[in-house]
């Protein structure tokens, strides 16, 4: 246990949930972090994942789970004052509704502590009593990570790298004519530098929907607290050499330099600094759907984030964590209940592509990883299907948009990822030999028996990664 947390156990024993405060000193905490781009499955992931956890019939991957160690599990009020909770309870209550739907979008940090109770292994299990390790899960925006690296660019690189993506895109004709209007402005007032501020982040809402994932600066769509405070109203605007010293140009430079300051520099240091493991989601199933240029996006987002955990590149998370590193980042393809489970080892090689790739074969300071495809909420089941005189591997389930029940061919996913990459890279239009579709499925009403929590496809492989070796 790294000192800062004794310490912080000490400052809360007044507050210490029944521990007796030696009991607070040696139970290990694990500090489990989940991120993703928007409408990744974080949610979905960690509600799962904790109702799996406290009734954990359907989690005989999970080591200490199969070997029967596991007593108990319970959740506990979570140690971080200041960080809003997981909201556990209203999650679960949408997906075991009589009539389940998806939970609602989540645009903060929040933070949940489950506890296990666990027997201890091998010889010493038979001398001491079950441990209690605490298990505190952190939900984080992806898009948060891609701010990262924004630390090592000046506003006017930014601005140009920023500049060149919008050029290319219809949603952003009105921002790029209201940054080009701007350009050279000595004088202005609030409302100018707001206008201009809002011009680009309809932009951004616009890219976001059409599902482009380059969406920066990551607090735009999601300001919380900040909300039309300096900081968070700027523009990237065409660099303009010798900008005039009070005007917009400079005016924006500056926000843009107390962004990285007061807003991305904290959340590094007051919450990425402090996981221990760490799961990526990816959606890279909407992102194939979406065509070639959403899965370079994708990769490129991915190379983004996964900088964060390569910390040997930024000088700022370097001095930052002082030698302390994630240990385990899981990289896991979500929402493969949209595909027969023939097809998941594509899937998983394609996202182990994308990593390579996205990693350009760079360690990660020597975290372990792994890439897995999984489905946190099973909503669908199998079915093979005759059509034409050929038997297709289909999974059915209740469509979102109409309630009705409909069997799903999502299309043949390549063996050899490259016949998607490659093709990505290039940023061709169309797949050229193919065709995948993806249908938004409604969580299915569940018939849990007593000791079971909800179907999903390997979350108890995730979670034996994960945390398996600490239990
Ligand atoms: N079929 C299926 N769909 C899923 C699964 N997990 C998530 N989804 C779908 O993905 C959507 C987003 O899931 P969330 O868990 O809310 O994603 P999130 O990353 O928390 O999203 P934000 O909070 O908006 O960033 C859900 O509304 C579902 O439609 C899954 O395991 N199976
Ligand atoms: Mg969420």
């Amino acid at each position: 246990m790294v000192i800062g947390a004794l310490a912080e156990g000490v400052t809360r024993r007044v507050e210490a949930v029944g521990d007796s405060i030696s009991g607070t000193f040696f139970e290990p905490v694990i500090r489990l972090g989940v991120t993703g781009l928007a409408r990744s499955g974080k949610t979905v992931f960690i509600t799962s994942l904790v109702a799996n956890l406290m009734d954990r019939a359907r989690m005989t991957q999970l080591v200490a789970q199969a070997d029967g160690r596991i007593v108990t599990a319970y959740l506990q009020p979570q140690p971080d004052d200041t960080i809003p909770r997981f909201d556990y309870e209203t999650h679960l209550a949408a997906i075991t509704a009589a009539e389940p739907f998806w939970p609602e979008s989540t645009r903060t940090v929040s933070e949940l502590r489950l506890s296990l109770k666990v027997r201890p292994t091998g010889l010493l299990g038979g001398f001491s009593g079950p441990r209690t390790i605490h298990l505190d899960i952190v939900d984080y925006p992806g898009e948060w990570l891609l701010d990262l690296g924004l630390l090592e660019k000046s506003y006017a690189k930014w601005s140009r790298d920023v500049l060149d993506w919008a050029e290319k895109r219809p949603q952003a004709r009105d921002f790029l004519a209201a940054a080009d209007a701007a350009r050279g402005r000595e004088t202005w007032e609030e409302p100018d530098a707001r206008a201009l501020s809002d011009a680009y982040k309809a932009y951004l809402v616009a890219a976001r929907d059409a599902g482009h994932a380059d969406i920066t600066p990551g607090r735009f769509l999601l300001p919380g607290e900040m909300e039309g405070s300096p900081a968070l109203t700027f523009a990237p605007l065409p660099v303009e050499e010798n900008a005039p010293r009070k005007g917009l140009w400079r005016e924006m430079e500056r926000r843009f330099e107390a962004y990285k300051d007061r807003v991305v520099k904290p959340f590094f240091r007051d919450h990425f600094s402090r996981i221990d493991r760490q799961v990526v989601l990816v959606d890279s199933l909407s992102a194939i759907h979406g065509g070639p240029q959403a899965v370079e996006e994708l990769r490129r987002a991915m190379a983004d984030i996964l900088g964060a955990f390569r910390p040997g590149r930024n000088r700022f998370l370097t001095s930052l964590l002082m030698g302390k590193r994630v240990e385990k980042i899981l990289f896991a393809a979500t929402k493969a209940d949209h595909l027969h489970h023939t097809q998941h080892g594509r899937l998983t090689a394609i996202m182990e592509a994308l990593l390579r790739d996205a990693s350009d074969r760079a360690a990660f300071a020597g975290a372990e990883t792994a890439a897995m495809s999984i489905a946190a909420l099973r909503a669908t089941v199998e079915e093979t299907v005759s059509h034409n005189g050929a038997e297709v591997d289909c999974v059915r389930g209740r469509l979102l948009s109409t309630g009705r029940q409909a069997a799903l061919y999502p299309g043949e996913l390549p063996e050899d990822p490259k016949r998607l990459l490659n093709p990505a890279r290039s940023l061709a239009e169309h797949w050229l030999d193919a065709d995948y579709n993806v249908m938004a499925f409604a969580p299915a009403p569940l018939r849990l028996k007593p000791g079971e929590g909800p179907p999903h496809i390997r979350l108890d492989r995730a979670a034996q990664f994960l945390i398996g070796d600490r239990l």
